[in-house]
């Protein structure tokens, strides 16, 4: 544990640097994803998130588009056990699957949120379809309070069935974005954070329940205190679409044609992760 610590004080400071690059804005960076209503959407969705770490948008994608992605997301996890996490299926290479999730994922006014919170480029680093069922109550994994040791890092999940306040939503504990952990809370054990929040009963105050109507999305920065819950009121499905502006990509494929079609800067969100793929 000594070593640790001492190790820690000699990573912190460099790792503190990293994230300090990595929140300067690019000023030469056009992030205009939408205009007029869209942008004023937009612009109070951003400042919620900057305010909060997180913004919720009730009942965002409604009608036909919630219908679709419902359907192409039935498809996408059936059969898909997931052997990590008890009870659950799971998607992770979707996008090839159906044009409906990138349509999803390159939404306008999400985008217009997301690049004023990075203000320089980011893209599609790491996504995931999940269906939880009902389970045992437990705490695992990211079923605890955690934050992604990734830093700045903006995550946005897509409720594709209501899902109640008590169900097995995620919580995220308001203004946690803003400090930054040493190295050694960054790391394994000393990542997860739920003795943290039983010597703090005052925090509950804080807690947003990442809940509610199908189509309801959140969008988060990782780098504040969340956690899953298990149990066995209902199921969820849900998408998580991770945004990354710095070194946290994972391979993603896409459709050639689809992306192909983009316009720039909805490209870039794409092409920006260096370990994209373009198949036909
Ligand atoms: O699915 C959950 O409830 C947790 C998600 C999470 O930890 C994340 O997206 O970083
Ligand atoms: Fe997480």
């Amino acid at each position: 544990m000594i070593a640790q610590q001492i190790w820690s004080l000699i990573k912190t400071p460099e790792f503190r640097l990293k994230e300090y690059f990595h929140r300067r804005p690019d000023p030469k960076y056009n992030w205009h994803f939408c205009s007029g209503e869209e942008e004023r959407k937009a612009e109070a969705g951003h400042q919620k998130l900057e305010d909060d770490g997180i913004v919720m948008l009730p009942a965002f994608f409604q009608g036909e588009m919630l219908k679709e992605l419902q359907a192409a997301f039935d498809k996408s996890v059936e059969d898909q056990w997931c052997k990590l996490n008890p009870g659950s299926l799971q998607c992770d290479e979707f996008f090839v699957q159906d044009p409906v999730y990138l349509k999803a994922a390159l939404d306008p006014v999400l985008l217009e949120i997301i690049g004023r919170y990075y203000k320089k480029k980011f893209a599609l680093g790491r996504s995931c379809a999940q269906r939880l069922l009902p389970a045992d109550t437990g705490r695992y994994g990211s079923y605890q309070w955690h934050h992604d040791t990734r830093g700045r890092q903006l995550h946005l999940m897509v409720l594709l069935r209501d899902l109640a306040a008590d169900g097995q939503r995620m919580s995220y504990l308001t203004k946690s974005h803003l400090t930054y952990y040493s190295y050694l809370r960054g790391r394994g054990q000393g990542s997860r954070f739920d003795t943290d929040l039983r010597e703090h009963p005052e925090y509950k105050d804080r807690i947003v329940e990442v809940a509610g109507p199908a189509g309801t999305v959140a969008i988060f920065d990782a780098n504040g205190l969340h956690s899953g819950n298990r149990n066995n009121n209902g199921g969820r499905d849900q998408i998580t679409f991770c945004y990354v502006s710095v070194r946290h990509w994972k391979p993603q494929k896409f459709r050639r044609a689809e992306v192909a079609a983009l316009e720039e800067p909805f490209k870039q969100v794409v092409t920006f992760n260096p370990k994209h793929e373009l198949v036909d």
